[in-house]
């Protein structure tokens, strides 16, 4: 039986994928200090199951989520923030190695949006909007918001969104490429389940290290990129899943995969 939480539900859809649904929806799923642990939890414990091989994480339509819990922060100094070290809990996140799929509708803002950009692709509705307002409430944002959302959509946009707090359309992410699809928002989760499908239907260990590598991109050099990506890419001819997947190919069928 699936664990239960507070604030957030988590599902199997199919044999492959865990699903995570943020559900505070009085508070636009404003992630709170309790969800953050529920979050790395189900996290942890998907990612640990050889059988998940992708996470799909979502809100409903009027909010992925709306940012970090406001109330939480209102009376906080430096010294609390600094001890609460929320840090550590999106860092396990990060370093997720299952493949992750985030099905973003309505808002996606501050702590939200930096949420979905910890995933390794993002599905959104049409009427999904992002954003990093934090300038607006006195801070800016804290968990990655300057750093992925600049990679994403280049410093000018990302600049803009900063500086003004300026949301984003769906279409706006999308050319921007800060999303990968866009979709109506009726069959939103749907779409993102199915590309999740797709990914859940690759060898999952080659899925992993190469979502490792792609990451790699991020906080390298070329050389030292291309070295990570050369050993991982050697390490597969290590797997049962490559040698079947080969032979499969020139047999003409389809491949079955081990996860080994
Ligand atoms: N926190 C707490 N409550 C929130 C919230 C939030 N971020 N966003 C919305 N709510 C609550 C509202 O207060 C309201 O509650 P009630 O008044 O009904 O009790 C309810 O959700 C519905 O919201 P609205 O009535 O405002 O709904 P509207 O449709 O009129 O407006 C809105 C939707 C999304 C434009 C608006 O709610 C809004 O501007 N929300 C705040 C967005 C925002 O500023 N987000 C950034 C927060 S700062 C960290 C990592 C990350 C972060 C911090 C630390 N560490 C690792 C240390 C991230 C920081 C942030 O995200």
């Amino acid at each position: 039986m699936e664990r239960t939480y507070q604030f957030i539900r988590i599902a199997r859809h199919g044999d492959h994928i865990g699903t995570i649904q943020l559900n505070r929806p009085e508070v636009l799923n404003a992630l709170n200090l309790a969800t953050m642990d529920e979050l790395v939890d189900a996290f942890t414990t998907y990612d640990a199951d050889p059988a998940i091989r992708c996470i799909v994480i979502y809100g409903n339509e009027k909010a992925f989520a709306a940012g970090a819990d406001i109330t939480e922060m209102a009376e906080a100094d430096s010294v609390e923030m600094l001890l609460r070290d929320q840090f550590r809990k999106w860092d396990t996140i990060r370093r997720v190695k299952t493949p992750i799929v985030a099905a973003v509708s309505g808002y996606a803002l501050g702590g939200g949006c930096e949420l979905a950009m910890l995933c390794d692709m993002i599905v959104a509705s049409e009427t999904a909007r992002f954003g990093q307002p934090e300038i607006k409430i006195g801070v800016m944002p804290g968990a990655g918001g300057t750093q992925r959302l600049t990679r994403a959509v280049g410093k000018a946009l990302a600049m803009e969104m900063v500086l003004t707090g300026r949301m984003i359309s769906a279409y706006e992410a999308l050319r921007a490429g800060l999303v990968n699809k866009v979709v109506p928002v009726e069959v939103y989760l749907d779409e993102a389940l199915a590309l999740a499908d797709e990914v859940a239907s690759m060898p999952p260990i080659a899925a992993r290290l190469a979502k490792e590598s792609v990451l790699r991109a991020f906080d390298t050099t070329l050389e030292i990129g291309l070295e990570y990506e050369r050993k991982n890419f050697y390490l597969l001819f290590s797997t049962e899943d490559a040698h079947e997947g080969m032979k499969a190919f020139l047999e003409k069928r389809q491949p079955k995969w081990q996860g080994q």
